[in-house]
């Protein structure tokens, strides 16, 4: 990704911030797994999403002042010839500037340092941090450390959230993030087919998951948008199954939802294949209602629909196509076979944080997914593919990836 990108969020985001404000985004820290090692570093999106940069400890301050003028610097961690024998070269200034397009790039060592001298100013009664939280429990991120700090000793100031400003610009996605999309679709789509092709009855999910890893990791070290989700038989029943230790008897079907970080776009795709290669009647009956959903919201999907309608319809059309096959009595009881939302965006997360859009508009992206859940049949699985939204309809990202039955089957038994 080329630094203008990066440059322009963070312009962009400067813009919406009031005159006499400060701004302090963390690219977070190592999270302790047990006795001195750590869990892998996966640096802060919004952070990100402004720098380029998946460096550790790092933070982007920004300070807009009374004249509207902003001042930007960037504090990564200094040179340590110690720590770096131990646990990597660390990015240099050069190497930051080069990426992020900030010139003004300083040692994290004097970050409290030059953020009191800003708070001493008067010039500034604002701080906007990024303070998102999922749940309750989660735990303290620097920048909840660092409200903690300005709480006890700057109180005056009036905290802001970052995390709203972030998200209207996350929503939509310039094309250079599209094209990133497009290289991690073609990814997908090679650990997808390896999948595929290798499939066969008495195949354990972790050796699915073997193939996709190899033809993933054949393109770069941390390939995973996020852990592949890969199950077969009663696993497909498990909506995010991570244990991968089940096998695929004949006659099951193999559900898998994966998905690339490339360039830091994340994508999200799932299919669904009888791991023997030949679809049965049941099977082929569930599928065919799940492809023609899929197949109907990409050609109804484009700017001035409501979002809300996405996930609505893919649940109305999906319960009368099987209430029209005689498997479902009502549509009102579809949630019986359809267990989880049908349309999520996708980009710097899997589950992007962006603002809930009323209307869709030109440039978001977000997932169609249609998921059937069938027990009593034993069969389980999803299509799911990324859609685009254009100036007068939509795209289907990951429509190479084979999806129909015909091109299922072709792709196993070739
Ligand atoms: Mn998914």
């Amino acid at each position: 990704m080329d630094k203008s990108f990066y440059t322009n969020n963070r312009n962009r985001l400067y813009e919406m911030l009031p005159e006499g404000s400060l701004l302090a985004i963390f690219s977070g820290k190592d999270i302790i797994k047990t006795n001195d090692e750590y869990y892998p570093f996966f640096a802060d999106r919004n952070f990100v999403y402004l720098t380029g940069l998946e460096c550790k400890e790092a933070v982007l301050l920004a300070c807009k002042d009374g004249s509207g003028r902003v001042d930007e610097r960037l504090y990564i961690l200094p040179p340590d010839d110690y720590a770096e024998r131990w646990t990597g070269i660390r990015v240099k200034p050069a190497e930051a500037e080069a990426v992020s397009g900030m010139a003004d790039i300083r040692s994290t060592e004097a970050f409290r340092n030059d953020f009191r001298k800003l708070a001493m100013s008067g010039n500034y009664g604002k701080l906007y941090l990024d303070l998102f939280k999922l749940n309750d429990f989660e735990i303290d991120k620097p920048a909840h450390e660092f409200l903690a700090y300005i709480q006890k000793n700057m109180p005056y100031f009036l905290i802001c959230s970052a995390d709203a400003l972030l998200r209207k610009l996350r929503l939509y996605k310039a094309d250079c993030e599209i094209e990133a999309l497009r290289k991690g679709e073609e990814i997908t789509g090679e650990g997808i087919l390896a999948m595929m092709r290798a499939s066969k009855p008495g195949m354990y999910e972790y050796q699915y998951k073997a193939e996709f890893d190899r033809a993933l990791t054949y393109h770069k070290p941390y390939p995973y948008g996020f852990p592949p989700i890969i199950s077969a038989g009663k696993g497909n029943f498990v909506i995010h199954n991570y244990s991968y230790d089940g096998q695929a008897q004949d006659g099951d079907m193999v559900l898998n939802d994966v998905g690339v970080n490339w360039d830091h776009l994340i994508t999200d795709v799932s299919r669904g294949w009888p791991c023997n290669g030949r679809f049965t009647d049941k099977q082929r009956l569930l599928y065919e209602c799940a492809l023609a959903t899929s197949d109907h919201m990409f050609e109804i999907v484009k700017p001035g629909m409501k979002m809300a309608a996405v996930d609505a319809t893919i649940k109305e059309y999906n319960a009368q196509l099987m209430v029209d096959a005689g498997v479902l009595d009502d549509p009102a009881n579809i949630r019986k076979y359809m267990w989880h939302g049908g349309a999520h965006h996708i980009g710097f997360d899997v589950h992007d944080v962006v603002e809930t859009p009323e209307i869709i508009q030109p440039g978001m992206v977000f997932c169609i997914d249609v998921g059937i859940y069938h027990e009593e049949w034993g069969i389980g699985f999803r299509v799911e593919d990324n859609c685009l939204v254009t100036e007068d309809g939509c795209e289907n990202l990951s429509a190479a990836i084979p999806r129909t039955i015909e091109d299922i089957e072709a792709v196993m038994n070739s």
